[in-house]
């Protein structure tokens, strides 16, 4: 009797330590996830700065984008071809990642450019955030729907969703290049 009673604590702190254990070598190898960041610096002498986050499980990619110090209201975003932000004003990120070469427009609203993100509701804090997910999108599968290799560009003004090639955006007010 003693010497079960004795067993009880050991056996629940093995038990402990096999999830630990568990719990640590799934996270480190998750082959299924794959993940792309761009921190986004502010351009034409705005104040805005932001992080997005790309997540790829399965075919989706969750694009998780937050800025701070822009202008309440809707602000366009779009990924751009180059992966080059050093410019003041952003114009060495090119123009809309479009591998597909068609009008500008709106996300999944054909037609579009694969980087027609759309617009972000920035509040009166001047925060803002905006997920996205599609499974037209990739990260290091070296496709052309690859999300590595271009930049993610906040806009001072809203996208109106049609006319090209940048939908009456305005200026670059943030870049990050995706990597
Ligand atoms: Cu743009």
């Amino acid at each position: 009797m003693l010497r079960s009673g004795a067993m009880t604590p050991f056996k629940i702190a093995l038990t402990s330590v096999t999830f630990f254990g568990f719990a640590c070598a799934h996270t480190p190898s998750a082959g299924e996830a794959k993940t792309a960041r761009a921190l986004l610096e502010s351009k034409s002498a705005s104040s805005v700065t932001g992080t997005a986050e790309f997540v790829q499980t399965g075919n989706d990619v969750k694009l998780t984008l937050s800025v701070a110090g822009a202008s309440p209201g809707k602000h366009a975003v779009h990924v751009h071809v180059v992966p080059d932000c050093s410019d003041a004003e952003a114009k060495s990120a090119g123009d809309h990642w479009n591998p597909s070469h068609e009008d500008h427009g709106q996300f999944d609203v054909a037609p579009f450019h694969l980087g027609d993100i759309g617009n972000l509701d920035v509040g009166d804090d001047g925060k803002g955030s905006l997920v996205l997910t599609t499974p037209r999108w990739s990260i290091a599968s070296g496709k052309e729907n690859d999300l590595l290799g271009h930049s993610i560009v906040v806009h001072a003004s809203v996208d109106d969703l049609k006319t090209n090639p940048s939908g009456n955006s305005g200026g670059r007010q943030a870049c990050g290049v995706i990597k």
